[in-house]
């Protein structure tokens, strides 16, 4: 049963895409008994603190879901997952899968403000919680965030010091002798492929949360089709370095594309060159998925470091726009090739291939996936661009989602009519064939892969008492491509440091990736002829091209 408020794929899709073979009416929880079937007693899963063969897995995702149902939840219900990566993050998203319980992907780094609006616009009955990170009280944020939800029930711990009142998930899904009564009873409550098997997020948490309903049927194709693109098989060993509730390293083939060819996945709590590095090293790992921003530092780190990563075949680039000269640095350092994913939770997957020409891996984003994804490159007015030109990508295919969920207004801007999603990105077809991203048109700062909308931004800094008018762009940086500025007028008399933003922003219970890490007091906002805020103009000035006054001259 899948929770209302889902748009559908028109039927003449649905079928097209079952007939094809993409769909194939396959859950993600019916395969982890498969898995057990077919890789027994290799290790699926290894985290720092324990590995998992694959009939440890089964074993444990048939009991957690069981238990889970226990607890009273119910297909269709929801839990926002809030874990680091480890094992039990593996575990809960595939008993959720068993059963149909929808588990809503966070990141550790979300606080209060995150949580509470995804929770409640998701109606989530459960949370999931390590127990403190870097000192950090994930329990206490998981009873105020439960205070503030109705519906939210159940406090799950995966750690160390589970307090009264909360649930201790490692031992939730600490098995008992696996039996074969549990593994058919489980199966005969199986949810239908059509159904939502995961809940993604689209960056902001704004007055719109754009929570991305994925189901098994699509993320199934997803996982499944990239693994074979990406050449994954039983010999991978996948590094999750990145936060595995991102789309990136959880399906894109990532943990899922892994699992599904019988290899092994590794997950450590943190990208840093010596986590990830003595990791590769320890457990052999064939194929590691980074942003650029940890591409650069990993590059920096090789020189010095004394891991041995030969094991390494495989770098996956995404999450934003790798620069060429970062790129032609990859294969001389890690020795290893250089494979990038230009994707998005909203679905599309682009990849380069693996025996694509040199020159198409360092300078472009890849084409997609899937030969039924449908894309078009447009000009403002909708009109295909001249092949080459560059213009709004938009998509339509058996993994890209046809709305999100619950925001029928919005739907109606992000999609056309006949279901084309608007990506929001620019890019242009290069010679190759492939795409090339060059900038977007949708108000989003990306910091390092970790994608901001500037609105939410703006809602923060609109409420502070010295602030009269306030806007949120894009600054560049080296490491991480952009971080967000605050460009503020101020009330009259009133004065401003980005201390003080920052601290505003911390006590509203805001993640820390999305504190303004530069600040522009204007003395008045720029605006178009119409009384918007010029963006642009405010871009330029905080990439320190321009003064504002040579700006608005320019863009008068
Ligand atoms: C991935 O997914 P999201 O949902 O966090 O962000 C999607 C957006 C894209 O629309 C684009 O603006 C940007 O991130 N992006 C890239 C990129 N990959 C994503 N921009 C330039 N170059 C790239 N290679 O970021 C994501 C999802 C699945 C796989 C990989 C990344």
């Amino acid at each position: 049963m899948t929770p209302s408020g889902l748009v559908t794929w028109p039927e003449d899709r649905v079928t097209a895409y079952r007939l094809r073979g993409h769909w194939r009416g396959r859950t993600l929880g019916s395969l982890v008994t498969s898995w057990a079937d077919c890789y027994g007693s290799e290790v699926a899963v290894v985290d720092d603190r324990r590995q998992l063969t694959y009939l440890d897995l089964a074993a444990e995702v048939d009991v957690l879901a069981e238990r889970l149902l226990g607890l009273g939840l119910r297909p269709g219900d929801s839990i926002v997952v809030q874990l680091p990566n480890c094992a039990e993050f593996v575990v809960l998203m595939l008993a959720c899968a068993r059963v149909g319980v929808v588990p809503t992907m966070m990141l550790t780094a979300h606080r209060e403000h995150e949580l509470t609006h995804i929770a409640r616009h998701v109606t989530a009955k459960a949370i999931a919680v390590p127990g403190r990170v870097h000192g950090y009280d994930h329990q206490a944020l998981a009873r105020r965030v439960a205070a503030d939800c109705d519906d939210l029930r159940h406090v799950l711990v995966a750690g160390e010091g589970v307090e009264p009142g909360h649930v201790d998930l490692r031992k939730l899904m600490s098995p008992d002798s696996q039996t074969w009564e549990r593994r058919n009873r489980l199966d005969a409550l199986a949810p239908d492929a059509s159904d939502v098997a995961l809940f993604l997020l689209s960056g902001g948490t704004t007055g719109v949360p754009k929570v991305i309903p994925r189901t098994h049927n699509d993320y199934e194709y997803a996982a499944r089709h990239s693994a074979r693109v990406c050449g994954f098989d039983r010999s991978t060993v996948y590094l999750v370095a990145l936060p595995a509730a991102h789309t990136f390293p959880l399906g894109s083939p990532g943990l899922l594309g892994t699992l599904m060819n019988g290899g092994r996945v590794v997950l450590v709590p943190s990208p840093r060159p010596e986590v990830a590095f003595e990791a590769i090293a320890t457990h052999r790992v064939t194929v590691a998925a980074a942003v650029p921003a940890v591409v650069q530092r990993w590059i920096e780190s090789s020189e010095s470091a004394e891991w041995d990563l030969s094991s390494l075949r495989l770098l996956q680039v995404g999450g934003s726009r790798l620069s060429r000269e970062l790129a032609m640095r990859i294969r001389p350092a890690l020795r290893c090739a250089l494979q990038q994913v230009y994707g998005m939770s909203e679905g599309l997957l682009n990849f380069t291939r693996l025996d694509d020409p040199a020159e198409a891996v360092v300078s472009t984003q890849g084409r997609p996936m899937s030969a039924d994804d449908e894309i078009r490159i447009v000009d403002e007015h909708g009109r295909q661009v001249e092949d080459g030109d560059a213009g709004e990508l938009l998509v339509r295919g058996p993994t890209t989602i046809p709305g999100y969920f619950r925001v029928p207004e919005h739907n109606a801007e992000c999609f056309t009519a006949d279901g084309w999603y608007h990506t929001g990105d620019i890019v242009r077809r290069h010679s190759s064939g492939n795409l090339v991203v060059e900038s977007r048109v949708k108000d989003v700062i990306n910091r390092g892969g970790e994608k901001i909308h500037a609105e939410e931004i703006e809602d923060v800094l609109n409420r502070m008492p010295q602030v009269a008018r306030a806007a949120a762009v894009a600054a560049p940086h080296r490491e991480l491509s952009e971080v967000v500025c605050a460009c503020v007028v101020l009330e009259a008399g009133q004065s401003i440091t980005l201390e003080e933003i920052r601290d505003y922003f911390d006590a509203s219970g805001m993640a820390a990736f999305k504190f303004p890490e530069r600040l522009e007091v204007l003395d008045e906002m720029p605006l178009t002829p119409v009384g918007k805020i010029r963006k642009q103009s405010l871009r330029e000035l905080a990439a320190g091209m321009r003064t504002l006054r040579q700006v608005e001259e320019v863009g008068a």
